[in-house]
């Protein structure tokens, strides 16, 4: 376990390589011996940090939980992160370049809860009760590592490589009867067809990744407040970008969400 001292110094290089758009060596190469209890307390001083300078936290994301981005990254077990308000983009808003550093595109359901949610026990359907509405999401992931290559203590520490993300297309409330297991996306950069799904490739239920956010936070004393965003992960690979390409993604009776890069 690292000392308290080196948690925060580390926090300060994350977010010093986060706030300039700059890559760092993956952190396990000078501190081989840090474990994922580390990287988690690298978050909360991420939070910690964040909340200083006067951001609030809207949810959490969960990543990796499709085979799809386990197998594009080499890392497979999930992992979790912490939503600021400065991550939010607007429905068909710009994403500036020059802030980010190797940014790749991920298409996820996000939930947004009517009322806290605890505990290591909750059901799928206590989760889909207990959810205001889902609603499709971007996310624009950008490790800070070099050559988006890491492993899973180094890409924690970096808040889960979490950059910006996008709701859009029309929120739709779970407990009205749709199946979250079959929502088809299709994944279109600057109209092309880039990668498509179905929901049920996030953990074979999108609520799955919710519940085991919930596992998380609750081996850390922590849990999901109510009004909470939180995304479930990629359905698909992740798609890269450049400037002046516009993504959009199409979820099947939920309309679409899209986001433009510019210089
Ligand atoms: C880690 C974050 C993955 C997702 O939705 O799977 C993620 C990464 O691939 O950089 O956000
Ligand atoms: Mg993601």
């Amino acid at each position: 376990m690292l000392q308290e001292s080196t948690i925060k110094q580390l926090a300060l290089r994350v977010a010093n390589a986060q706030d300039n758009a700059c890559s760092i060596e993956k952190l396990t190469i000078a501190y081989p011996d840090m474990t994922v209890t580390d990287s988690y307390r690298v978050q909360d001083a991420l939070r910690e940090l964040w909340i200083g300078r006067g951001e609030r936290i809207i949810g959490m994301k969960a990543g990796l939980t499709s085979k799809a981005k386990m197998e594009q990254m080499g890392v497979h077990e999930p992992s979790f992160g912490i939503l600021s308000n400065r991550m939010a983009v607007p429905e068909n808003g710009a994403a500036n370049m020059a802030k980010l550093v190797h940014p790749r595109v991920e298409a996820e359901i996000a939930f947004v809860l009517g009322r806290d949610l605890r505990g290591r026990h909750c059901s799928i359907d206590e989760i889909i009760n207990a959810t205001d509405y889902v609603i499709p999401a971007l996310e624009i992931i950008d490790s800070r590592y070099e050559k988006f290559k890491f492993d899973l203590i180094s890409v924690i520490a970096d808040n889960s490589s979490s950059s910006l993300y996008v709701t859009g297309g029309r929120p739709l409330d779970p407990k009205s009867g749709m199946d979250l297991q079959t929502i088809g996306v299709v994944i279109e950069k600057n109209g092309e067809i880039q990668a498509l799904g179905a929901s049920a490739a996030v953990l074979g239920h999108p609520a799955r990744a919710v519940q085991m956010l919930l596992e998380h936070l609750d081996d850390r004393g922590d849990y999901l407040a109510a009004g909470s965003l939180v995304l479930t992960g990629g359905i698909t690979e992740a798609i890269p970008v450049h400037v002046g390409d516009v993504v959009s993604a199409r979820f099947q009776d939920m309309g679409s969400v899209s986001v433009r890069f510019t210089d």
